[in-house]
């Protein structure tokens, strides 16, 4: 039969944090989680991290987080309407345009024309909270190697 699965696993939940140091000690510390990444990504007006439990990126248990460059930022608006938190989960895909076609003929509404970059130069792109019941949803199709 053939696979219509859209999604291939949850690729990471985002933390929003307004102190990445702070935060990153806490996970490395006292989860154990190791660093596999870390990036400014100035579109997004974020610095981030990537956290997980192998060596380099995907991995399973991933753990990103979201640190603001500026109060005015998208991660420095939901900290300061939310205080620090679960901002995002987000999904995995094989073919980031073949996914979003498909959920945009289903009636949800994507945040961007065109895909945006992300995490280790990886496409993403993300769906309105209104039309997924409250959840900031994010498509990732990772970098090619
Ligand atoms: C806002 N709302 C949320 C939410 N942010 N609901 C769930 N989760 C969130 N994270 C709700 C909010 O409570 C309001 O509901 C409504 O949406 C409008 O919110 P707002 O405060 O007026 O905020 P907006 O509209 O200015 O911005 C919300 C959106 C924004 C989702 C449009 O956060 C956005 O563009 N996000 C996508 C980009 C992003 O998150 N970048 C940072 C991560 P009520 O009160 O009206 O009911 S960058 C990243 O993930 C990277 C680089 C990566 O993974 O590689």
């Amino acid at each position: 039969m053939e696979n219509t699965d859209l999604f291939v696993c949850i690729d990471h939940v985002g933390y929003a944090v307004p102190d990445l140091e702070a935060a990153l000690k806490f996970h490395c510390d006292v989860l154990g989680f190791r660093l596999l990444h870390r990036e400014v990504n100035e579109e997004q007006g974020v610095e981030e991290v990537m956290l997980g439990t192998g060596e380099q990126l995907p991995q399973s248990a991933q753990v990103q987080l979201l640190a603001p460059l500026t109060p005015e930022s998208t991660i420095g608006k939901f900290i300061d309407k939310r205080g620090p938190g679960i901002q995002q989960v987000c999904y995995r895909v094989d073919d980031l345009d073949h996914v979003s076609e498909v959920l945009k003929s289903r009636g949800v509404r994507l945040l961007y024309e065109a895909p945006k970059t992300g995490t280790g130069g990886s496409r993403i792109q993300f769906a309105h909270p209104k039309d997924t019941g409250g959840i900031l949803l994010e498509i990732v199709e990772p970098a090619k190697k």
